[in-house]
């Protein structure tokens, strides 16, 4: 690809940018750690959990500086980049911990520094900076548009929105399209209509009972602060792949926008962020791809191979070897593990190792370490056996959030819960092999996307967080499930 003009400018300030942060960590090294995941994967909860456990002393056993006593502490230090927002730790611990309620959602990037100061194999005192940058994993899949025109996109686009159950979920914005003139005159109103039935059957496809995974672009979903701006007021169109569209034209203009949002969007983000990262962790929400059934997982497996692209990308787009995505490690983890026995972990993790080698297959991420984990930041649940009509079910014993109901709302026996009493649920099992899902002619799961809320396969239900035993003052670490392994391989290696 050849390099144009902006290239060259954004290169020329990465550059800059590098070498200032590069005298920087001769002096502190540092690690910026990116966490991302789709809206509600976990991002929250994860690194309010990892610095609760790292400035607390957690029961990290496999997080190998703490477990050999090299941890002298960790605390809290300003962020490096102003005009990021602040990672609001303090107040999601306070909800987690002494409300026993999950953190309030955020829609935006936010940023915390951790200083952990330990000593080395050798006996030295020394500090590690860990950075922090919480980002929607909607902004991440805009990557691939870099290398996209509006009409491949459009296409592309259209072709996606035919498939499965994204074509009913389609059906509003489709009609609408189909009123539409590309080549006819640039109309404001038109566009502002496309561009609104398009993000609702966006939405429409996030919704639990669908949980779609690839939604680009993810700032319909995600605005942060760009909400109601032309760069976000387009749609696709149904035009040919090499078309040109008039001058003056509703497809002129779409495509104008379409290359604004590149430019205002996703290059800023690619630059200021992602390629600043030297770690990656993708949260994912596997259990409620489950949920909502096959159709669900299949469209997971085709986010991951998007993902994956995104490295590859900053790779094809910018061309010098100082200006590439620095991540060498990325970690995949399955998030929530909590609403499966122990005996599930294991498949879980087989499971996101199957969908995360076929994606590798298929892209190039030379250079970085790639792993798969299944983990919960916050464990919510505790394990029994159940015994039912002669057999043994493996449960999971948890508090349901006030409002949660069992089986479906308009059942008579359907009960909801009060946010008090404990239950025993069997979640289901997960397949065994992780083949049988992906095999060609597979038999597919009932998930919530084809059939109500009884008939499904799996059943996960909202759990508060758990009841901490306080000793005096003394605020134990959150309980959790492998956050130790997942915190070894991304910084493990730089506590040496
Ligand atoms: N049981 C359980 N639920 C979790 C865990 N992590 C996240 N959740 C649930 O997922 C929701 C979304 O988590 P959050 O961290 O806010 O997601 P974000 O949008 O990616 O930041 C929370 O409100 C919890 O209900 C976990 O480790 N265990
Ligand atoms: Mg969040």
């Amino acid at each position: 690809m050849a390099l144009t003009l902006s290239d060259l400018i954004e290169q020329a300030r990465l550059a800059a940018r590098s070498a200032v942060e590069y005298g920087g960590g001769l002096i502190n090294p540092t690690v910026r750690l990116g966490i991302t995941g789709l809206s509600r994967a976990g991002k929250t909860v994860f690194i309010t959990a990892l610095v609760h456990g790292l400035v607390r002393n957690g029961r990290f056993p496999v997080f190998e500086a703490l477990s050999e006593g090299r941890i002298a502490g960790a605390r809290l230090a300003p962020q490096p980049d102003d005009a990021v927002p602040r990672f609001d730790y303090e107040s999601h611990v306070r909800a987690l911990v002494a409300d026993r309620a999950w953190p309030e959602s955020t829609r935006q990037i936010s940023e915390l520094r951790l200083v952990i100061a330990y000593q080395s194999r050798s006996g030295a005192m020394r500090e590690l900076v860990l950075d922090m940058v919480d980002y929607p994993g909607e902004w991440l899949l805009d990557l691939p548009l870099l290398g996209k025109t509006f009409e491949a996109w459009s296409a592309e686009t259209l072709e996606m929105s035919g498939r499965g159950p994204r074509a009913r979920l389609a059906t509003p914005w489709r009609a609408h399209l189909a009123t539409l003139d590309a080549a006819g005159p640039a109309d404001e109103s038109a566009a502002i209509d496309a561009a609104r039935l398009f993000t609702e059957y966006l939405a429409a496809c996030r919704n639990e009972r669908y949980a779609m995974s690839l939604l680009p672009p993810g700032r319909f979903l995600m605005p942060g602060d760009l909400a109601g701006s032309p760069a976000l007021t387009f749609a696709p169109l149904d035009v040919a792949r090499d078309g040109t569209p008039p001058s003056g034209s509703l497809w002129a203009m779409m495509r104008r926008r379409y290359e604004a949002y590149k430019d205002v969007v996703v290059r800023p983000f690619f630059r200021d962020h992602f390629a600043r990262l030297d770690r990656q962790i993708v949260l994912i929400d596997a259990l409620s791809a489950f949920n909502a059934g096959p159709e669900a997982v299949s469209d997971l497996q085709d986010a991951f191979r998007s993902l994956l692209d995104c490295f590859e990308i900053g790779r094809r787009t910018f061309l010098s070897s100082l200006l590439r995505p620095r991540a060498d490690r990325i970690l995949f983890a399955a998030t929530k593990a909590d609403h499966l026995h122990h005996t599930n972990h294991d498949r879980l993790e087989a499971i996101l190792r199957c969908m995360v080698e076929r994606a590798i297959a298929r892209a190039d991420v030379a250079g970085a370490a790639v792993d798969v984990i299944a983990l919960s930041a916050v464990r919510a649940t505790r394990e029994a056996e159940v015994r039912r009509g002669g057999a043994t079910l493996p449960c999971i014993l948890g508090v349901p959030a006030a409002g949660e109901h069992s089986g479906s709302g308009n059942r008579k026996d359907s009960k909801i819960f009060d946010g008090k009493t404990e239950v025993a649920v069997f979640p289901g099992d997960l397949p065994d092999d992780p083949d049988t899902l992906f095999a060609p002619g597979a038999v597919p799961f009932r998930g919530l996307t084809a059939a109500s809320d009884e008939e499904t396969d799996f059943r996960f239900v909202r759990f508060r967080p758990p009841p901490l035993e306080t000793t005096g003052d003394e605020v134990p670490a959150l309980p959790h499930i492998r956050l130790d392994r997942a915190l070894q391989f991304l910084i493990g290696d730089r506590l040496k």
